[in-house]
C-alpha cells in the first residue's frame, strides 16, 4: 500500500487541481491532502481565501481521486502530518521546486508540473475584469 501525502489551499477549485489531485494518486494507493487553513492562508499571502476552510475540505474530499483529508494548520508540521499519516511519497506541483527536499528522508518527494495558465490569482483578475 503506497500512501500519497500533498498539500496546498485549493480556493476556487479549478482544473489544475483536479489534474495534480489525479496525478498525484496515480503514484499509489492511497491519496491524503491537507488542505491549508484561512489562518495559515492569511499568514502565507496576508489575505484569506475566497472559499472558508470548510468549504475547501468538502469540496477535496468530494474527489474520486482522494481517500482522505484534513486540515494544514502550519507549513512547519509538514514532517509531523507526513509521519501522522505514513506517507510514502510527498508530492507537490513545481512551482514549490526544491522547497521540500529537505523531507526526502521522511518521504520520496516528487514535484509534478503545474498545468500552464490557470491559476487562483488569474481566475479572480478575469471575473473582476467581467463585472
Ligand atoms: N497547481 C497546479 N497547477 C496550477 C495551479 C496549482 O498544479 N495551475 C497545484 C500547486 O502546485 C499545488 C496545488 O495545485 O501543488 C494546490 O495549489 P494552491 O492551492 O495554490 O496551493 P498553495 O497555496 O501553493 O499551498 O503547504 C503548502 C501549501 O499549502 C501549498
Amino acid at each position: 500500500m503506497k500512501i500519497i501525502i500533498t498539500f496546498g489551499t485549493f480556493d476556487v477549485f479549478h482544473v489544475g487541481h483536479l489534474n495534480i489531485l489525479r496525478r498525484a494518486k496515480m503514484l499509489g494507493d492511497r491519496l491524503i491532502v491537507g488542505v491549508s487553513s484561512d489562518a495559515l492562508n492569511f499568514h502565507k499571502k496576508a489575505r484569506y481565501p475566497i472559499y472558508e476552510e470548510s468549504d475547501r475540505l468538502s469540496i477535496i474530499a468530494s474527489m474520486k481521486y482522494v481517500d482522505e483529508v484534513f486540515l494544514e494548520e502550519s507549513l512547519e508540521l509538514k514532517p509531523d502530518y507526513i509521519k501522522q499519516y505514513n506517507a510514502d511519497i510527498l508530492v507537490m506541483g513545481d512551482d514549490w521546486k526544491g522547497k521540500f527536499d529537505h523531507f526526502s528522508s521522511l518521504a520520496e518527494v516528487v514535484y509534478l508540473e503545474r498545468t500552464p495558465t490557470i491559476s487562483t490569482t488569474s481566475l479572480i483578475e478575469v471575473i473582476k475584469k467581467r463585472l
